[in-house]
């Protein structure tokens, strides 16, 4: 066998390390079960993946290299489709195992219902977690269209595991008048902009912080291959100045999600996911 002859395993770029040699495991949630607008997020981790070798392991905003932290890529999980319930419950599982193994659990949605499975199984772990959220949307209804495990009602849902004043929402934009209100009662919510995200970070110093990215959060002309576009969103120097920013925090768990590969034509969305990604994971 010639030596550059190497058996086909597509991780992350740079993710190649072993289960029991990594700090962080970095995983797919492929579920668009509830998505009430465009479809396909469930293709998202694969195609973070392959297009994960068109850019660089090292971030010149951060001065740091995915070589120099430990990442084991678990690939996809094996998710059914339709009813959430099984859905949730085994991406709980999954990050009950990688917690209770001292890990941090970086996951890539999937519509943004997934999130709920993962925070449940990190809440257990940490129960004084808050949430840092991004999103063009608060996701804070009790039911949409007959539903209460649905993307529009995730953070609700987190919400009823730790209640008030522990979630912190930035660039929200869209959402129906009764839940922000509800909003304004129970969390903490800066619409259409993120200034106020380095009081918040100071705030957090001592808590463990659980970090979930709606890509919908950037303007839909910077980030259009997603589930429910929204303009007027942020940039993303901005989103990324934001990570830096959340990088201070000891963020015991985090994802990204709502990236819908069918809707990029151009690649361009799926390569900004890309960076968010390693970004992401070189600032925990
Ligand atoms: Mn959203």
């Amino acid at each position: 066998m010639w030596k550059e002859m190497l058996k086909n395993i597509e991780t992350f770029i740079g993710c190649g390390h072993n289960y029991s040699e990594a700090d962080i495991v970095l995983f797919g949630a492929p579920y668009d079960g509830t998505t009430s607008n465009r479809p396909g997020a469930r293709f998202a981790g694969k195609a973070i993946r392959a297009e994960s070798f068109g850019i660089e392991t090292y971030s010149p905003y951060q001065d740091k290299d995915l070589s120099d932290i430990k990442v084991y890529d678990g690939g996809e999980l094996d998710l059914s489709f339709g009813d959430p319930g099984p859905v949730l419950d085994k991406i709980y599982r999954y990050v009950k195992a990688v917690t209770n193994d001292m890990k941090i659990p970086v996951m890539m949605g999937g519509e943004h219902l997934v999130t709920l499975g993962a925070f449940k199984a990190v809440c257990e772990k940490h129960p004084d977690v808050c949430i840092i959220h991004f999103d063009a949307h608060s996701d804070l209804r009790d039911e949409y269209i007959g539903q209460t495990l649905s993307h529009a009602c995730v953070l609700r849902r987190c919400h009823e595991l730790i209640g008030d004043n522990r979630i912190f929402q930035f660039g929200v934009r869209s959402g129906d008048r009764e839940e922000f209100i509800w909003g304004k009662k129970h969390v903490y919510t800066e619409n259409f902009t993120m200034d106020t995200l380095s009081e918040i970070v100071k705030k957090l110093e001592k808590n463990p912080v659980y970090f979930t990215i709606d890509l919908d959060v950037l303007d839909s002309g910077v980030f259009p291959a997603t589930g429910t576009p929204e303009a007027g969103g942020i940039s993303f120097k901005e989103l990324i100045a934001a990570i830096e920013k959340i990088s201070k925090l000891n963020i015991v768990g985090a994802d990204i999600c709502e990236l819908s590969p069918p809707y990029d034509s151009s690649g361009a969305s799926t390569a900004l996911a890309c960076k968010v990604v390693r970004e992401l994971m070189l600032s925990l």
